[in-house]
């Protein structure tokens, strides 16, 4: 056991000390435990930070929106904290190059704290990590911590669970995906965008997004709005910001429908991948593993039996402890 003194990351001047801060990012990638020693410590859960998460399909434009939110929230003096998670899909090899090209407007602002993320490893698409790294961040001293994530699966589901104001970035021209999404994204999207509003389609996509909107209208506290915007050109980013903000408003005033069921699914996200450790470190240790894997070679038992066995073992387990 290593007891090591967590330095202050925010100077008594505001400012951050973005070196320690990336070495501990460093070491929550490194190893798990050391992260949960380190957070079970650090944890701060003040209403004063904003998560906003950005997510949509890749080349929505989630980057250059992100910048131009970084850019409103600096000109209103607020410090923030930038996750790009770049997921190692083959499809999207070059996000992080990107990712760093197009935020590098703030790269040498002190207000300003950017980091990449993969993955890698991870079973919902948004790296473990990443939870902990943005607890990490929201624990710091940041006044909003921004969140970028490329997909429209399982990854949005998880973004949800660590940001309190999710942005669904959607662009004209996707033709059947909005369709394909209309389950998922009522739940996902606090915010839709419609990027690239410059191009053809425009009026059929805020269209179809109004009516599922409309459809599922008496589910809603907050009933999501539709902005309009050309990320590149930053048009439409004030009326984006001022949502942003709005619903930022509304997750403090309305705390406990909001952020309970959100921990509520990172609490379970991490209980399982905890236990998902701590089990299969328990039976590769004792080499049960392996004389489960001979005794399957052998055609003494199959793969199912082993299974049914390993499950008595958890509940023998489980029972002791309780
Ligand atoms: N015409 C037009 N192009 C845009 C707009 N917003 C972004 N783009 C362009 O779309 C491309 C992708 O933009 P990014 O911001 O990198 O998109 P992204 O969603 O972050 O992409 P990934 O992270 O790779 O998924 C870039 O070439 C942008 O210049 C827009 O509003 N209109
Ligand atoms: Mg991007």
């Amino acid at each position: 056991m290593r007891s090591k003194k967590t330095p202050d990351i925010k100077r008594p001047d505001g400012s951050f000390d973005q070196r320690a801060l990336a070495r501990l990012i460093s070491e929550i990638e490194n190893d798990r435990d050391t992260a949960e020693t380190m957070l079970a410590k650090l944890y701060r859960d003040p209403d004063t930070v904003q998560v906003i998460g950005i997510t949509g399909p890749p080349g929505a434009g989630k980057s250059t929106l992100a910048d131009s939110i970084i850019g409103k929230l600096r000109e209103a003096g607020k410090t923030v904290a930038v996750v790009a998670v770049d997921p190692s899909s083959p499809f999207t090899g070059g996000a992080i190059l990107g990712d760093r090209i197009r935020m590098s407007t703030y790269a040498n602002d002190p207000g300003v704290f950017i980091r990449s993320m993969g993955s890698r490893g991870s079973l919902g698409g948004l790296a473990h990590a990443t939870f902990d790294v943005v607890n990490l961040l929201r624990s710091t001293g940041f006044d909003a911590v921004v969140i970028e994530t490329v997909g429209v699966g399982q990854s949005e589901i998880d973004v949800l669970a660590v940001a309190d104001t999710v942005v669904l970035t959607l662009v004209p021209g996707l033709g059947d995906d909005v369709q394909a999404l209309k389950a998922g994204i009522m739940e996902i999207a606090d915010i839709f965008v419609v990027n690239k509003a410059d191009r053809d389609g425009k009026e059929r996509l805020v269209a179809e997004i109004r009516m599922i909107l409309e459809l599922n209208r008496d589910r809603f506290g907050w009933v999501p709005p539709i902005c309009e915007t050309v990320a590149t050109e930053h048009r439409g980013i004030d009326g984006l910001m001022e949502q942003v903000l709005l619903h930022g408003a509304y997750v403090r005033d309305h705390r406990d429908a909001v952020r309970r069921p959100k921990l509520a699914r990172q609490l379970e996200k991490m209980a399982a991948d905890r236990i998902n450790r701590d089990i299969l470190a328990f039976l590769g240790k004792g080499d049960k593993f392996a004389a489960w894997l001979d005794a399957i070679m052998a055609g003494e038992r199959n793969p199912y039996q082993v299974i049914q066995e390993i499950g008595s073992f958890i509940s023998v387990r489980t029972e002791d402890r309780s």
